[in-house]
């Protein structure tokens, strides 16, 4: 008895958990302009370029909520998971973009300009 409702209730943890990435996904097919793959696994936050450093490949962002990593609206400064990614933004752009943990430090993972 014990062991099949701990079943039961892995299975309705599972359940829930392929609800959470449905309704990602359908979220994400509302945004079709540009979603790139990585903006459809995890939620894109705005956000408003303030400086632009290629050197050090980081981007000031002042930036909206991010539910993904529990923070409120501040202005900070974002590594970026590839140098690139930097070359068509510049300061006073509205961005819409992804951000994660990569190896401990928060990393855009995506951007792009806002139309
Ligand atoms: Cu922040």
């Amino acid at each position: 008895m014990k062991l099949s409702s701990f079943v039961t209730a892995a299975a309705l943890a599972l359940s829930d958990a392929a609800f959470a990435q449905t309704s990602a996904a359908d979220h994400a097919a509302h945004h079709p302009a540009g979603a790139s793959t990585a903006a459809a696994a995890m939620a894109t936050a705005d956000g408003e370029v303030r400086k632009v450093d290629k050197e050090q490949g980081k981007v000031t962002l002042k930036h909206g909520p991010i539910a993904s990593l529990d923070m409120p609206g501040m202005t900070m400064v974002f590594k970026v998971a590839d140098p690139k990614m930097l070359d068509t933004l510049k300061q006073g752009d509205k961005v819409k973009f992804v951000a994660g943990k990569v190896n401990g430090a928060i990393t855009v993972t995506a951007i792009e300009v806002a139309k």
